[in-house]
């Protein structure tokens, strides 16, 4: 078993500074170290180069920095694409959310049928026309279903990078108009808060997996900090109250590690500056390690 492990410090998709620090924070927290122990082959490819571009918000579509985020998202997505093609187990390390455009159009090559885990206190399946804000980490997702500024749809060179049935959103409890709307439409399937805690996480993973299990031939979990509850994960640009808890996010890992669906991952919107002695980094990391099969026993 090899993983291959790539940093995306970009924070161009939000309007918070810090979250650029975000994969030297999970290294910081140990990740390699960590892993090491779960995988035969580990190899950290260091970071995507963003360098210090200035901010600029794109006049015609009100999106804050589209034409770096597609450039940059341009380039993560081959580094993924070509870890998949070297067999190993791509692991990218974030960075705002808008990364997940990248990585999902490198990973989106190599299977028919995607699946994605999409784990947030969001839906991020806001487009320029819906969006409050115009920050792009709010839209991956709908990017992703080929639902957005072109730009962004189009890269890698095909769209849309899976199909909205085969999403599961967990841990939702802050949406917009705009993704509500996007959600009935398209059927996507979502645990708000409400199912998590009347159904238990058990449960929640129990139906996820069994649900992606039957329809799909790969499946990216890709996980936003803020999906934890606050006193858990703060280090995160817009946490959320009422989230889910670190012991119900390592059952979750846990049961996906046990399930074997998972074929590429990404931990995303931890930013150092705003947390608590690193504590978010750290629980990225032990959550990994749930998630590659870490067991106590
Ligand atoms: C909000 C916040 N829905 C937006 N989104 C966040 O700006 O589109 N996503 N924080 O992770
Ligand atoms: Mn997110
Ligand atoms: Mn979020
Ligand atoms: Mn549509």
């Amino acid at each position: 078993r090899k993983i291959s492990i790539i940093g995306m410090p970009m924070d161009l998709g939000q309007m918070r500074r810090g979250v650029d620090m975000g994969p030297s924070a999970i290294r910081y927290a140990g990740v390699v170290e960590r892993l090491q122990t779960l995988f035969d082959v580990i190899d950290d490819q260091g970071d995507i180069a963003i360098g210090r571009p200035e901010v600029k918000i794109d006049p015609e579509s009100n999106l804050r920095n589209l034409e770096l985020v597609a450039e940059k998202s341009g380039l993560l997505a081959e580094e993924v694409d070509n870890i998949i093609s070297t067999g190993a187990f791509p692991l990218v390390l974030g960075g705002d959310h808008s990364i997940a455009i990248g990585t999902l159009a490198g990973v989106a090559k190599h299977y028919k049928k995607l699946g994605v885990i999409w784990y947030d206190a969001h839906g991020d399946l806001n487009t320029a026309e819906t969006s409050p804000s115009g920050n792009i980490h709010g839209m991956p997702l709908a990017v992703s279903i080929g639902e957005g500024h072109e730009l962004l749809t189009n890269i890698g060179g095909f769209t849309p990078k899976v199909l909205p049935e085969n999403i599961v959103i967990i841990g939702a409890r802050c949406l917009d108009d705009g993704e509500k709307k996007l959600i009935k439409e398209h059927g996507i399937k979502v645990y708000t808060m409400h199912e998590v805690d009347r159904l238990g996480m058990a449960r929640v993973m129990e139906e996820t997996i069994g649900y992606l299990k039957e329809r799909t031939d790969g499946v990216h979990l890709s996980l936003d900090l803020d999906g934890l509850d606050p006193t858990d994960a703060p280090g995160v640009g817009t946490p959320v109250t009422g989230g889910i808890s670190y012991r119900e996010s390592h059952l979750a890992m846990e049961m996906l590690a046990e399930s074997d669906i998972i074929t590429s991952a990404e931990f995303v919107e931890v930013n150092p500056i705003l947390d608590e002695k690193n504590k978010t980094a750290i629980a990225a990391v032990a959550l990994m390690a749930s998630l590659f099969g870490d067991k106590l026993l």
